[in-house]
């Protein structure tokens, strides 16, 4: 344990704190004010490290990685500092010792919402390893005043209520006024012939700007001593209002930029895998990455006269499309600002710049009509259209004659900038996120930028922290995993597969199951704390977490329970072991379909759950405001993994990843990184079904998928389909649910069932009543289950950034010693 624990000091500290801030003692103080003054306790300890680590990349000048995301699905920071600065148990101690419960206090603190969801939660984990790993890097991304929204349920619809995280202020974050950087929108670019240079000089007049102040989070590495920084950018005023800007003929002007900076980090785009287009997020996205990247270049010049190797100290990771404009805005900084010609600026960019995709979902393609685009960005758009004409004239001389590869590769096209290309063109390396993802990218999404380039094109499949959904949110298999074979696994993941050796022993599976057992009491606890229901912790609990969207298929889940309980009822002589069947997800505020698949399942929930005749053996439960800090307790608690994605649409997911690290049997489609998770656990233990990707693809380019097939051939399908229109879960009302049933049979709005739900649902139910027939031999379900979490080496975000490292960044590690 670290001096700075000494357990005594901390106490004296936690109570200077409650005094300092609150003018309170223990006694009288919340649970909120004690989470603050705890915070700020740890706080002090990492302030330290965190300077040291600074320090260290003053004198050693490390290439340093800048991870630029719109989102970091961060959650709580107190729980996982604790953790990584091996101080949990301890701290624990003294609080109690205190009278306090740490478990209540981390309650205390809202979650980090700043994330949708794979995506966000992605760019966290990635964080987490890279300090853990020594790697110099940023996080780069805005400081929403509203995370993403909190989800409550009223009379079974999702309300948005919004997540006022900032509230209490944020004890972790420290203001940097003094990196703040000024951004511009709008106006025009008037161009200047410059006789000494004999070169053209672009002057943006007329425009708005705003400034970007910087707050940075530390992002504490494991037991290394290391802090990282994740630095999100706020919007302020340039002026504040000034009253003789209306004597200038400036009011409209002044009252305009004003607003700019209010709106600009108001809130996140609460969409998943899907655009909207709105100018909004463009003024976002060109705000932070133009605060960031100025700053990079900043840094890098603080220490370097030679701009031409920025690219050996620097290198940009984009998480997805949304920070696309870097490309665009480093070579603004070289053309402009350094005076560099286009050939030098653009071989430093393209050595800068990588690009990673997140999704093939064709609505998620982000690209800006022209005239938004170069309203708001005008010099931006200039060297947009210069790297597309430059471009188009590559492909020309590759493929004479062929429109076809420029309609499909031009950056701006059709009136639109099309960023995926923009990346692609720029990025020195693009990569999926999971094997079959990156085969899908470079054999049908993005295949002729494959051709074209192939060098550009890897596969990195994604990784979860197993320091915070394990060691954190697991404690007690966690320790059981640490009596047995030691600590390594907290940094070095793969060695869990020592834990093999014990999936054969008796006793072993015994303390297995009633670890499981326990965190079940405790989801139960939750569950009816907040949703007043009861469930049986004796019972399978079959989990369905993550991002509300037809592609993932919650309708096929829900629609199988139905199934389920009609059968159970109609034979009540046959056995049914008791299964509890646990969702939980937020929807994109205007996708109307996925709302009322919401509505569905609590519809459901309320039929099922209140029907004595069944005692108790089906229970339906929706978890009300799925997030990182209750995903913890879920995971920990979870028999069964639903990863029931159509094959072919989910780049790799994550939660299936979560699950399994907490012995939780997959039962998925060959979709995304279930592939590769049924590869390390083998067939045997897993329950997989359903349409390959390569099947349902050819589905699509042959336009051959009739649901109705299903509907008129089974009747199964047919009679749970009816229900939908029935009114048995809608209190009578025939139309309640008619557009999820309209959604699978008719082709009004897009194609029937486009997700091939009844394409797969037998094979789904018939999977899953074997998933639930084999958690019947207690024994055999033990044994999966630790072969799952002992087979979950390869899925730590720590293999991921070596990964990363080792084939597109080349960082060093650095080491961060502190005195004792
Ligand atoms: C512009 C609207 C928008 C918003 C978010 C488009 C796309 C997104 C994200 C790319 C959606 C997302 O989170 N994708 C998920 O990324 C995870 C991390 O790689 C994967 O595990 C998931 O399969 C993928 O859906």
């Amino acid at each position: 344990m670290d001096k700075h624990f000494d357990k005594e000091r901390f106490k004296e500290t936690v109570r200077d704190n409650v005094r300092n801030l609150f003018r309170k003692t223990l006694k009288e103080a919340t649970q909120q004010q004690l989470f603050q003054a705890v915070a700020y306790a740890v706080k002090d300890v990492i302030i330290d490290n965190w300077m040291a680590t600074q320090q260290v990349m003053d004198e050693e000048d490390p290439k340093i990685l800048y991870y630029m995301s719109m989102e970091f699905l961060m959650g709580r920071a107190l729980g996982n500092n604790l953790i990584n600065l091996t101080a949990y148990k301890e701290v624990k101690e003294a609080l109690s010792e205190m009278g306090f419960d740490l478990n209540v206090i981390e309650d205390q603190e809202p979650d980090a919402a700043l994330g949708n969801g794979g995506l966000g939660r992605l760019a966290a984990c990635f964080l987490d390893s890279l300090a853990t790993l020594g790697y110099p890097a940023y996080g780069c991304g805005i400081r929403y005043r509203y995370g993403m929204f909190r989800q409550k349920i009223e009379n079974g619809y999702q309300v948005e209520v919004p997540d006022d995280w900032l509230r209490n202020g944020n004890p972790f974050e420290l203001k940097r006024p003094e990196y703040a950087k000024i951004v511009r929108f709008g106006g025009y670019v008037r161009v200047e012939y410059d006789e000494q240079t004999h070169s053209n000089r672009f002057i943006q007049e007329n425009y708005q700007s705003v400034r970007a102040v910087p707050y940075d989070i530390p992002v504490v590495g494991y037991n290394n001593n290391m802090v990282n920084t994740l630095r999100v950018w706020d919007a302020e005023a340039i002026n504040d209002f000034q009253l003789d800007s209306f004597d200038k003929g400036d009011y409209q002007k002044a009252v305009e930029q004003e607003n700019l900076a209010r709106n600009i980090v108001e809130v996140l785009y609460p969409n998943d895998n899907h655009y909207a287009g709105k100018e909004l997020r463009l003024k976002q996205q060109y705000f932070f990455i133009s605060a960031s990247v100025q700053e990079a270049v900043a840094k890098y010049k603080r220490k370097h006269n030679d701009i031409h190797k920025f690219y050996e100290k620097a290198t940009f990771q984009m998480n997805d499309t949304h920070p696309t404009v870097a490309v665009a805005e480093l070579m603004r900084i070289l053309l402009d600002e350094e005076g560099l010609g286009w050939d030098e600026a653009w071989e430093i960019t393209t050595k800068t710049v990588a690009y990673t995709n997140h999704t093939i979902m064709a609505e998620a393609l982000e690209k800006w009509p022209i005239e938004l685009f170069s309203r708001l960005l005008p010099r931006i758009y200039q060297i947009v259209e210069e790297i597309n004409r430059r471009f188009i004239a590559q492909v020309q001389q590759r493929y004479p004659g062929n429109q076809d590869k420029i309609a499909k590769m031009a950056v701006i096209y059709d009136g639109q900038v099309r960023m995926a290309n923009l990346a692609i063109v720029a990025g020195y390396s693009v990569n999926g996120v999971a094997k079959l993802h990156t085969e899908i990218l470079k054999k049908q999404t993005l295949k002729d930028f494959y051709e074209m380039m192939p060098e550009k094109f890897n596969n990195k499949t994604n990784g979860i922290t197993q320091r915070r959904f394990l060691l954190h949110g697991n404690q007690l298999l966690a320790d059981w995993v640490t009596d047995h074979i030691g600590d390594e696994w907290i940094t070095d993941l793969p060695q869990i597969a020592k834990m093999k050796l014990y999936a054969d022993d008796q006793k072993a599976r015994q303390e297995f199951m009633n670890i499981k057992y326990q965190n079940k009491v405790r989801l139960a606890k939750y569950i009816k704390e907040h949703n007043g229901i009861d469930v049986d912790p004796r019972s399978v609990f079959d989990v369905q977490v993550k991002r509300l969207h037809e592609y993932k298929r919650q309708l096929m889940n829900i629609l199988d329970v139905m199934y389920l309980y009609r059968e159970l009822k109609e034979h009540p002589e046959r056995p049914f072991y008791p299964v509890t069947f646990i969702f939980g997800a937020k929807a994109a505020a205007g996708y109307r379909r996925a709302k009322l698949t919401i509505k569905l399942i609590n519809s459901v929930a309320d039929v099922i759950n209140n029907d004595q005749s069944i005692n108790g053996k089906i229970k339906v439960v929706f978890i009300e405001d799925y997030r990182v800090s209750n995903a913890e307790l879920i995971f920990a608690a979870a028999d069964i993994s639903e990863q029931i994605s159509t094959a072919s649409k989910e780049a790799s997911g994550t939660s299936n990843m979560k699950l399994m690290l907490n012995g939780a049997l997959t039962l998925g489609t060959m979709d995304g990184a279930n592939v590769e998770i049924v590869q390390e656990v083998g067939e045997e233990n897993a329950f997989i079904f359903g349409l390959s990707s390569q099947e349902v693809i050819d589905h699509e380019n042959n336009h051959d998928y009739d649901p109705t097939y299903y509907f008129n051939n089974d009747p199964d399908i047919r009679t749970t389909l009816m229900e939908l229109i029935n009114g048995k879960y809608s209190g009578g009302d025939m139309e309640l649910f008619r557009e999820l049933y309209d959604s699978l049979l008719t082709t009004k709005e897009g194609p029937a069932d486009q997700y091939f739900i009844l394409a797969d649902f037998k094979s789904y139910d018939a999977a899953r009543k074997k998933a639930i027939e084999y958690y019947q031999s207690q024994g055999d379900w033990a044994k999966s289950a630790i072969l799952n979490m002992a087979s979950s080496g390869k899925f730590s975000s720590d293999r991921t950034i070596q990964e990363y490292v080792r084939d597109i960044w080349k960082l060093e590690p650095i080491k961060i010693t502190v005195d004792p």
